[in-house]
């Protein structure tokens, strides 16, 4: 292994000799070549060498919250470390929240802040966030897996080296390096490089463990598998398939994981928990299942609905996790097996390959039952899917729009009701992806995070925003025009926070909140023309196909307005049941004999179902 590797660099670049080239050839060498952020006097050094390297780009968001977004989109989308950078102070806060969604869902980003030069530090510097003052360093800790201030040039390369191996090792996440800005310009000599010698690929996993799954899954009569965001991160879609259809095994997704596994698949069961689908819960809450596997799945409140204790299959439950915490955190396990979701699966289907090969057929009798539903029949409230209301229905248009969407589309959706439309009435078909940060459940990153995105692939990327996520961040729209970003963002107008709107008239007194509905209405499509967008307006049945069609034709980004009847509820009831419990200190897991709040407070690991 070479520990003496030269910096690479272009043959016109400035050679590697100072603190800031050193970064920078730390990050080519991740593969992540663009940085997101806004500028400032505290960070000045670091933006400038970014715009001036050839082989780097700087996308200026509107918003540091934006930036940290459009990172996130791109680390989700492109499987690699993503860099967001804001200057000290504002630029900085401005970032929290978006890298608190990073952390929640462990997505890996470098988060860059700007500091006051050492010398000023706590003599009321502009904009100083000294560790004894406002501390930013304390700020990003609960929401990065490293948060650190490098004091010196030589400590440079150890604290990028430490902050890589932790963002990208294990369950991944953000981390967080913030240097005062007298650092970068200062000489380093640095060789040491290659990602492989300062961090591990992935993690490992114990082989005899995969040997009783193996057995337990082969003796099984009613396999069954939950599937979670970590087949996804693992990029285990293909591995998860091969095991199901070898079983054979029916399997359920999470919410956020929606679409890892092909949900037009004969033994898909569609979505288990809120806003989910009825097959998948009758089966997973029924008394049927005999061995369950569950494959990079959190067991969250929202997929287990308040940690119901009749998800425990009859004989046994085989938890696949990368992060060691998450492993009979919520229920019982039978046959833990942490590590990489895809190698782990590769391990089980080479397994029971050989069992097979050896004469064991796996004792699976789901091919002798009824199959699960299919077509409009598998959804609550089948008659509004095919309604040919004006105003439209959500679940409608959805229908028309299912039918346009291209076969590897990444599609987007921000939180809010329309999120509940997504995952209860759209099926996912193999090859498109559902992109949702579930577990901070920040509004506005449907937004932003598709232009990071963008900037990673070729595959169409499409987002479904509600209006008033779309006010939150709708300004990073006007980068993706300057950029040319081919992104098509459709907003649901309902006029209002349509799930707060509804969720009120089913929790506490139950009246409806008056104040989320707008008191003026709302132009979406008038205000994104303003910005530059090509733009459309959707009000009937059957249009939403055609109009798709051409917006992905259309070069740069755009967006669709779709007018829809605020008055139908989403699929919210699950939810207000769970907050009920909640109110009422109930505790719904019965397993591992401690509520759920508590649980969440204890464990920072975030929670990306
Ligand atoms: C930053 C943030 N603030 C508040 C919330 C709580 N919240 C969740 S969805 C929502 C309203 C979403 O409205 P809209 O985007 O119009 O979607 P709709 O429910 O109408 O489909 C609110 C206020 C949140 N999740 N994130
Ligand atoms: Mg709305």
């Amino acid at each position: 292994m070479s520990t003496t590797r030269q910096i690479p660099r272009a043959s016109d670049a400035p050679p590697a000799t100072r603190v800031v080239d050193v970064t920078l050839a730390y990050l080519a060498a991740e593969g992540a070549q663009v940085v997101f952020g806004v500028p400032g006097g505290l960070l000045h050094h670091f933006f400038v060498a970014v715009e001036q390297h050839p082989d780097f780009k700087l996308i200026v968001s509107k918003h540091e919250q934006g930036a940290a977004f459009m990172a996130d989109g791109y680390a989700r989308t492109g499987h690699r470390l993503a860099v967001c950078a804001a200057t000290s102070g504002p630029g900085a806060t401005n970032l929290l929240t978006g890298v608190a969604c990073a952390f929640a869902d462990g997505i890996p980003l470098l988060v860059i802040t700007g500091q006051a030069a050492r010398g000023a530090l706590g003599r009321g510097a502009a904009q100083e966030t000294a560790p004894e003052d406002m501390d930013v360093v304390g700020m990003f800790r609960p929401v990065t897996k490293y948060s650190a201030m490098v004091t010196s040039a030589e400590r440079m390369a150890h604290h990028l080296r430490r902050a890589l191996r932790q963002a990208l090792t294990g369950r991944q996440g953000p981390v967080h390096l913030n240097i005062p800005v007298d650092l970068w310009e200062e000489p380093l000599d640095e060789h040491w490089l290659e990602p492989r010698s300062y961090r591990p690929s992935s993690g490992s996993f114990d082989r005899r463990e995969v040997q009783r799954a193996t057995e337990l899954l082969v003796g099984a009569e009613r396999p069954a598998i939950l599937a979670g965001c970590g087949v996804a991160r693992a990029c285990a879609g293909e591995h998860l398939r091969t095991l199901a259809e070898l079983l054979p095994a029916r399997v359920a997704t999470s919410p956020a994981a929606k679409g890892v596994f092909p949900e037009d698949h004969p033994l898909s069961l569609g979505v288990l928990g809120f806003a989910g689908h009825r097959d998948a819960s009758e089966l997973l809450f029924g008394d049927d299942v005999d061995v369950l596997l569950t494959v990079g799945a959190s067991l969250n409140e929202p997929t287990t609905l308040n940690w119901r204790k009749e998800f425990l299959p009859r004989d046994a439950l085989i938890q696949i996790d990368i992060d060691p915490h998450r492993i009979g955190r919520n229920y019982p396990v039978d046959v833990p097996l942490c590590g990489d979701a895809q190698r782990i699966l590769v391990e089980l289907v080479y397994h029971l390959h050989r069992a097979i090969r050896d004469g064991r057929a796996p004792a699976s009798r789901w091919a002798d039952a009824p199959p699960p539903t299919r077509g409009h029949a598998r959804y609550g409230r089948p008659e509004l899917r095919q309604s040919d209301a004006v105003p439209l229905t959500p679940q409608r248009w959805r229908v028309d729009l299912e039918a346009a969407l291209p076969p590897d589309v990444l599609l987007f959706s921000d939180i809010g009701g329309h999120m509940l439309f997504n995952i209860h009435d759209l099926c996912l078909r193999e090859g498109q992806r559902f992109l949702i940060n579930f577990g901070f459940a920040s509004m506005g990153h449907g937004a932003a995070a598709p232009v990071g995105a963008a900037l990673v692939t070729d595959k169409p990327v499409v987002a479904i925003v509600g209006d008033a996520c779309f006010t939150m961040n709708g300004m990073e729209l006007l980068t993706a025009v300057e950029h040319e970003l081919p992104v098509v963002w459709i907003v649901e107008n309902n006029q209002m926070h349509g799930i707060i709107w509804h969720g009120s008239q089913l929790v506490g007194d139950r009246k409806p909140m008056l104040s989320v509905r707008y008191r003026r209405p709302l132009e979406i499509a008038a205000m994104a023309r303003a910005m530059g967008l090509s733009t459309w307006t959707v009000e009937r049945p059957g249009m939403i196909g055609a109009v798709l069609r051409t917006a992905l034709a259309h070069p740069g980004p755009s967006l669709i307005e779709v007018r829809t009847d605020p008055e139908i509820p989403p699929p919210l009831g699950e939810r207000a049941r769970s907050i009920a419990g909640f109110e009422t200190g109930e505790d719904a897991t019965g397993a591992s004999g401690s509520g759920g709040g508590e649980d969440r407070e204890v464990d920072r690991g975030g929670d990306d179902g």
